[in-house]
């Protein structure tokens, strides 16, 4: 098999200089490119960002066009939840036809921290890893620029001191590793306690233990300006409006440290799924939350198998994506509040292709509702995990990255 590949790649070095063509989805153009620049046939070179130009299929009147300039892109202003956010909107692609408002923040899950979360502390290694300085460069290059890294609350926090307790310095260190590598890209972090509202075994019920908890993390990284504080992953069994007040105890933690410039994620009850946002009560409890300086935004999780919980690689319609988010969608709009989509993910195939090209169109097409979208998951460990995303060949890299993200950056 190996003797195979070399040989045909070395036949298509041959052949590339006199028919240099890319094909449909791959990569025509961006800074410090140097392949091909004309698209197969029925598919048109578009400019994505600096980094990345991809053949779209469509648009190519004949056999191949080249496109070199940017797009014609507006810059509007868009009044988020009282700040001011500047968003492009962008024509459509064949992918997503009409006027699209792009994703302010745009990338991946980093797993790999969180792993291993019943081993306390466990050890770096072998119960757990942090993400892979490579693999942030690969999103980065193409054009990403956010990314969610999860850790697991009772090793940044240890029981034997509780949740409101020092810090483990050693796993603290790890977190600022990667966030600085991170941020030192130009890029964003969320950084995320991958705890479903428990802690040591029992549900997290004391509204000023975290805020305890969040004004002692935010005081550590209120100076970095590329840091999202997303309070807590997908609590579960708890009714929407304790939840709620959690949450409002984390952002008044967050603003108390004087970490004022930085953006807060909520998630609901259920899992903060979008598709039950109203079932599931967090629609009525979520309006009332309140920022000091207003730069916060709901996240939601979406995936697309039958029972939505991302454990399977079928997805239940090739329209599954843009139905299960247009409640959200809905109620985002008519409470002048922000989304952010923080875990998205499906199989690699052409339903569930389709699928996610649905969700992020629907997304880009609400008029700048939703500020943002994340892959669920890149990270060193998944193996052949179907929705793993990490370079260089995590089952989503080959078709689901540029069929069903790049075109929506
Ligand atoms: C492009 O190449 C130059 C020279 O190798 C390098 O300094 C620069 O960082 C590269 N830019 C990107 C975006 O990779
Ligand atoms: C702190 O974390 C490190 C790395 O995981 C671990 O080796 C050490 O035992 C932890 N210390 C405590 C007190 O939990
Ligand atoms: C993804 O799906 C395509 C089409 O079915 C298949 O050829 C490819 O092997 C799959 N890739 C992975 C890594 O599973
Ligand atoms: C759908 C999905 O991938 N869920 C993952 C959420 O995060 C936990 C912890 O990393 C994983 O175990 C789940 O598989």
């Amino acid at each position: 098999m190996k003797s195979l590949l070399a040989f045909s790649s070395l036949a298509i070095l041959f052949i590339k200089p006199a028919f240099a063509q890319v094909a449909i989805y791959g990569q025509c153009g961006g800074v410090n490119y140097s392949g091909a620049t004309t698209c197969a046939s029925g598919s048109t070179c578009v400019y994505s960002n600096p980094y990345y130009s991809q053949c779209l299929p469509g648009q190519a009147p004949s056999s191949s066009t080249t496109v070199t300039a940017s797009p014609t892109t507006t810059t509007v202003k868009t009044t988020t939840t009282g700040t001011t956010t500047t968003t492009a909107s962008s024509p459509g692609n064949s992918v997503c036809p009409g006027t699209r408002t792009k994703f302010k923040f745009f990338g991946v899950n980093e797993s790999g921290a969180e792993f291993g979360n019943t081993a306390w502390p466990g050890a770096l290694g072998t119960d757990y890893t942090w993400p892979s300085p490579s693999s942030i460069d690969f999103f980065v290059g193409k054009g990403f620029n956010t990314f969610r890294v999860p850790f697991l609350l009772e090793r940044m926090t240890p029981p034997a001191t509780g949740i409101t307790g020092p810090f483990n310095q050693t796993y603290l260190s790890g977190l600022q590793t990667i966030v600085s590598y991170i941020t030192g890209k130009g890029a964003f972090v969320l950084i995320e306690p991958h705890n479903y509202m428990s802690y040591n075994n029992a549900v997290i019920t004391s509204n000023s233990d975290f805020q305890t908890f969040w004004k002692n993390l935010a005081t550590v990284f209120k100076s970095n300006n590329n840091v999202i504080f997303d309070l807590m992953n997908e609590p579960n069994g708890i009714p929407a409006t304790t939840v709620a007040a959690l949450m409002q105890s984390g952002i008044n933690g967050v603003r108390s440290a004087g970490a004022t410039t930085q953006m807060i994620l909520v998630e609901g009850t259920s899992w903060t799924g979008a598709w039950t946002w109203t079932s599931s009560g967090n629609a009525a409890a979520f309006t009332g939350l309140t920022d000091p300086n207003n730069n916060f935004a709901i996240e939601m999780h979406q995936y697309l198998d039958s029972d939505g919980s991302g454990t399977s690689a079928t997805c239940v319609s090739s329209s599954i994506g843009s139905s299960r988010l247009a409640d959200a969608t809905t109620w985002l709009q008519a409470n002048n509040i922000k989304g952010f989509l923080g875990e998205i993910g499906a199989g690699n195939n052409t339903v569930c292709i389709q699928a996610i090209q649905g969700a992020l169109c629907s997304m880009q097409q609400a008029s700048g509702a939703w500020l943002g979208a994340l892959w669920w998951a890149a990270g060193p460990w998944w193996g052949d995990y179907f929705q793993s995303i990490e370079p260089p060949s995590g089952p989503a890299v080959a078709q689901v990255l540029p069929q069903a993200l790049m075109p929506f950056l």
